[in-house]
Order: C-alpha cells, then sequence, then structure tokens
C-alpha cells in the first residue's frame, strides 16, 4: 500500500488576496422585457464575485461559487463554474444572498461563505443617488480579502507564479495583463519570492526590498536618536522642577 502523502505546505506564509462582491440593479425595459419574465419583477439584477481591476486571474484561487437566492426563485442554490463568477436575474425586491466560495483543489481549503444584500433601490446621499438616477444603476460592492495561511507547496506555486497573470489559463477573468502580485506576509526578514532584480514590468524586488529594509531600519534609529533627546531634555525638566520647588521650600518653610 502507497503511504499517505502528507500535503506540504509554507510555514509562516500567509497570502491574502482581495476580491468584491457586489450587485447591480437596474430598471426593466418594458420593451425589451422578455415574454416569460414574471409581471410582477420591475428590476434586473446581476450579483458577482470579481477581483480589483488589475489583480490577478481569480481563478488562480477561486474555482467555484454558489449563490442562494430567495428561496421563491426557481433553482434558488446557483453554482458557477468558471469566472464570470457572476448570474443575472430579475424580480421586485432585495434580499439576502449567502454567497459560498470554493477554492481550487492545490489549496486544500475548506469553503468560505460570505453574505451579500441585494440593494434594488436607490440609496445614499445626494450626490450617489443623483449618479444612480442617471446612470439607471443601482451599484452596491464590497471590497473583501481571503487568507490562505500557510498555502500548500503547489498552491504556492500557483499564486506566485505567472501563469496567474494570464487570463485565459484557468478560466476567464476580468482585468488584463500583468499585475502587482498578491499582498505576501511572511513573518521572515525578507521575502523570498520576490525576484532579485526589478523590471519595468514588476517594481518589486529583493534589491528594492532591501533598499526599504534599509530605510525602515534608519527610520527607527532616527526615531530611537529622538526618544534619547526628548528622555533627556524631560529629566532636565524635572531636575530644574524640583529644584525650584527646594528653593521655594526654603523660601516658604514648607516641603512640597
Ligand atoms: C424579504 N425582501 O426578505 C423580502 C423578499 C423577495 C423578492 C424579497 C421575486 C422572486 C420570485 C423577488 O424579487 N422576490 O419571483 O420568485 O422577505
Amino acid at each position: 500500500m502507497p503511504a499517505a502523502t502528507s500535503i506540504k505546505r509554507k510555514k509562516g506564509i500567509r497570502i491574502e488576496r482581495p476580491f468584491i462582491i457586489g450587485s447591480e440593479a437596474w430598471p426593466l425595459d418594458p420593451s425589451t422585457r422578455k415574454s416569460d419574465t414574471p409581471p410582477d419583477h420591475t428590476k434586473g439584477w446581476r450579483i458577482y464575485v470579481r477581483v480589483p481591476d488589475g489583480q490577478p486571474a481569480i481563478s488562480t484561487w477561486l474555482k467555484k461559487v454558489t449563490f442562494k437566492i430567495f428561496h421563491t426563485y426557481e433553482n434558488p442554490s446557483r453554482v458557477v463554474e468558471n469566472a464570470p463568477f457572476e448570474i443575472t436575474e430579475t424580480g421586485w425586491g432585495g434580499f439576502n444572498v449567502d454567497v459560498r466560495l470554493f477554492f481550487v483543489s492545490e489549496a486544500s481549503a475548506k469553503p468560505e461563505w460570505r453574505s451579500h444584500y441585494l440593494q434594488l433601490e436607490p440609496y445614499g446621499g445626494e450626490e450617489l443617488q443623483a449618479k444612480q438616477a442617471s446612470t439607471q444603476m443601482v451599484r452596491s460592492d464590497f471590497l473583501d480579502f481571503v487568507e490562505f495561511n500557510e498555502p500548500t507547496d503547489a498552491f504556492y506555486e500557483l499564486l506566485t507564479g505567472d501563469e496567474q497573470f494570464d487570463q485565459g489559463r484557468r478560466g476567464r477573468g476580468k482585468g488584463k495583463g500583468k499585475a502587482k502580485a498578491a499582498k505576501i506576509v511572511s513573518n521572515g526578514e525578507g521575502s523570498v519570492e520576490l525576484p532579485e532584480k526589478e523590471t519595468p514590468d514588476n517594481p518589486f524586488a529583493r534589491s528594492s526590498e532591501k533598499q526599504l529594509l534599509e530605510m525602515l531600519a534608519s527610520a527607527e534609529a532616527k526615531i530611537d536618536e529622538l526618544l534619547v533627546e526628548e528622555k533627556t531634555k524631560n529629566e532636565q525638566t524635572l531636575e530644574e522642577l524640583g529644584e525650584l520647588r527646594r528653593s521655594l521650600g526654603q523660601v516658604e518653610g514648607i516641603s512640597l
């Protein structure tokens, strides 16, 4: 029998990925209304999970999304297996949508839940409502993060490799071209995953990281210096105050 293979993980590394959960709603145009749209439906809407523009392909880490919509809809648990991770529907009222994120198998990570309120009616301040009226679009979206703690070796390769910038490789994604890599948080001195030298495409390199670390170290040294100066001044002031108190005591014959 083959030995059980344990999944190797990158110790002390956490990789964060930003994403957006949002919805858009618009009034249904009577002239383009489909014949099978229920008569009480007044709005078209869409709910989506995507990455902010310029980020690597979402499919690098996200495999599948289920949107659990209001129970009266037909087939209320909608499964989307490829980017763009979104569904489009019609309706008359807003409700909470349960959004379940399933990660790629390399992640060996449990799915995560999020909740998003499907906002159909205009909301917000005067300026926002004016924009919603002029564009005939009510958008409500939020930035969120997933954190992959101690990713598996295979997943780490995906999250730091070049393939994530190739939008076609693992399904379609929004955004284009190369982008800054995901935020990598390491508990070590530097980031082993950065290339040696920066290039026009990638300003993040070990050489620039070293410069930054040096800048931080010298800033810390300066702060220490200022603190010592401040402490000395403080001690002097206290000493002067003590002297004043003593001389006042001598004059008035009391001790303070
Ligand atoms: C609630 N806000 O949470 C209400 C429910 C349901 C909206 C709103 C049509 C659904 C369908 C639709 O827009 N429902 O045709 O099945 O109680």
